[in-house]
């Protein structure tokens, strides 16, 4: 350890630690906007400046402590340091905060108010050009707000291992951007996201379709229908003031109720629907020598990155379609005939913790009724944006119930939404399924955790198999690497675009870094997640009553030729 002093008082902190890991066991909080722990160590926008004893200011986020260091972290002259850089950067900084989508939020907007910047225009000069990248299906890309802390490329280089976006130019001409300043959505950007949920300023923001949600509820010609994704439940109430890992399930769906939806349904539903299908994909391939390792196929980031930097491996996909995407195809079916519904005048619209399925719902092999499957897809937060606009005090709504029959799920679906769930989903049917005996406990608590990359090996009707589950891109890049070479091989692999799955999503609140730094919250979501399984009387999709009566009066088979149909797609290469 190393003992020092920070604002007089003794600290002791293991070794290794930065002045920031220090001064924080002594329960101070030293403002930072660049610094993201193990992606964005850099110590570039200067904010984080703490004074030394000689009178030396330092970036205490990358700042070694010392033994006997003395350390003052809110001197004049420090405050003085970050409100000058902070009036820097606002000199050259779009400042329409009132409309900003993250006034209120804004990690800019907080540090200005907290450190007294009465005069943002102090510095007014040039202004770096900039235009407004729209190019891409999930995102905005507005430069004028940006202000170079080069989270959103450390998180796309060293996270996802992708890299589409950099610094383009030097000095005052500097840009974030693609290589030879190319619009995202010519770039092989797979729509993660992440680089949303790290960017502490309105700069980087999912495309905003809530307008058009609230156009369609308020067209009497249109029944309008909604689903929320697992992880949305885990995430939405951070938006309302509640902790990290709060359930809000129950406050959800009235909320979307008073929003006016017509019905409330759920995506759990179609998750146990995507694991019948996918079940029986898997018991297919192992029986009958296809492709293997099956890999699932229902994160779209993850779908398009398989597609982009491992084509020869698009067969491994399971052709499966996602959750949102089987609900939407079965919604304009088997639903609209249900309920006597024209399915051209359903407007299907999905919750998701994701950006990429915006981009996923204008994919081709899509649209199995001749029109899209899903027709609008809005993240966690727009529809936290929603609630708000519409009145809806959150905090105060009773629990209320998801709308039958679309609305049921189990405990393998919510889970879903977590790393290693849609494998554990599966290994709960295909197991039950193999043996014809019920498992004595449906918990495979190998795959559960945060860790990017986990493995297992199961006994099953006496057969070994071995399972992989990776999670953020850069760590399945590493797994696929392995199974390619030869160095591992597996049956079954379960891949999410995301660190830590859909919790952790491109799409859910953003926290703000010193949030991010020191909560494990995609654990704290997921455990929401596991909850909620844990308490469902029905913890496995092929008990789905709902799911029972889709097959037995719909569907036939999972594999059958209308359920192919409904409930498949293709891959480019
Ligand atoms: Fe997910 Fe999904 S679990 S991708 O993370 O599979 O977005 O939550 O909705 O579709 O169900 C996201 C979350 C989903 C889908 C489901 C899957």
């Amino acid at each position: 350890t190393i003992n020092l002093k920070i604002n007089g008082i003794a600290v002791t902190a293991p070794k290794g630690s930065t002045i920031l890991e220090a001064a924080r066991l002594a329960h101070i909080e030293i403002p930072t906007l660049c610094f993201l722990k193990e992606i964005n160590e850099i110590g570039a926008c200067r904010i984080c400046i703490v004074e030394l004893k000689n009178g030396k200011l330092v970036t205490s986020c990358v700042y070694p402590a010392e033994e006997g260091m003395e350390v003052y972290t809110n001197t004049p002259k420090v405050l003085d340091s970050r409100k000058k850089t902070l009036q820097l950067l606002l000199s050259n900084h779009n400042r329409s905060c009132l409309s900003c989508v993250r006034s209120g939020h804004c990690e800019l907007q907080e540090l200005a108010h907290e450190l007294g910047v009465d005069d943002e225009g102090y510095y007014d000069g040039e202004i770096t050009p900039s235009e407004i990248d729209t190019s891409a299906a999930h995102m905005i890309r507005d430069n004028s707000k940006c202000i170079l802390c080069r989270r959103c490329v450390a998180v796309c280089e060293n996270v996802q291992g992708i890299g589409v976006i950099g610094a383009n130019n030097r000095g005052f001409s500097t840009s974030i951007g693609s290589a030879f300043e190319m619009g995202l959505g010519e770039t092989s950007c797979v729509s993660c996201g992440q680089c949303i949920a790290v960017c502490p300023t309105g700069a980087l923001t999912e495309k905003d379709y809530t307008a058009d949600v609230f156009a369609a509820i308020a067209d009497p010609k249109k029944h309008v229908i909604v689903q929320t994704a697992p992880a949305v439940r885990a995430g939405l109430g951070e938006e309302f003031g509640l902790p990290i890992g709060t359930d809000v399930e129950g406050k959800m769906a009235a909320a979307l109720r008073r929003l006016g939806f017509d019905k409330v349904f759920d995506t759990n539903f179609s998750a146990d629907l995507t694991i019948m299908e996918e079940a029986h994909e898997f018991i297919d391939r192992v029986q009958n020598g296809g492709v293997l390792p099956l890999i699932t196929s229902c994160s779209p980031g993850w779908v398009k990155y398989c597609e982009h930097y491992f084509p020869d491996m698009t067969e491994n996909l399971s052709s499966c379609k996602s959750p949102q995407q089987m609900f939407g195809a079965i919604a304009k079916s088997y639903y609209a005939e249900k309920a006597g519904i024209d399915p051209k005048d359903i407007v299907s619209v999905s919750v998701m913790p994701c950006t990429a399925k915006k981009f996923e719902i204008g994919r081709e092999d899509e649209d199995a009724n001749g029109m899209p499957d899903v027709d609008i897809s809005i993240t966690t937060r727009e529809l936290a944006r929603m609630i708000k606009k519409a009145g809806i005090r959150f905090l105060d709504l009773p629990d209320e119930e998801f709308d039958a029959p679309l609305g049921l799920g189990t405990g393998a679906a919510v889970i879903f939404g977590a790393t290693g769930g849609v494998m554990e989903a599966a290994l709960r049917t295909a197991v039950e399924t193999l043996t014809g005996e019920e498992l004595p406990k449906p918990d495979f608590t190998e795959v559960r955790g945060t860790k990017g990359i986990k493995e297992a090996t199961y006994n099953v009707a006496g057969m070994e198999v071995k399972i992989a589950v990776a999670s953020g891109l850069g760590n399945a890049r590493e797994l696929l690497n392995k199974v390619k070479s030869g160095e591992a091989n597996y049956h079954f692999i379960e891949i999410m675009g995301c660190p830590g799955g859909c919790v952790n999503g491109g799409g859910q609140p953003q926290q703000p870094g010193y949030v991010r730094n020191t909560t494990d919250i995609r654990g704290l979501r997921a455990k929401v997640l596991y909850d909620i399984d844990t308490a469902n009387p029905i913890r496995k999709s092929h008990e789905n009553p709902a799911i029972k009566e889709l097959y037995a009066t719909y569907l036939g088979e999972p594999g059958s030729e209308k359920a192919h149909h409904l409930l498949h797609t293709t891959y480019v290469k």
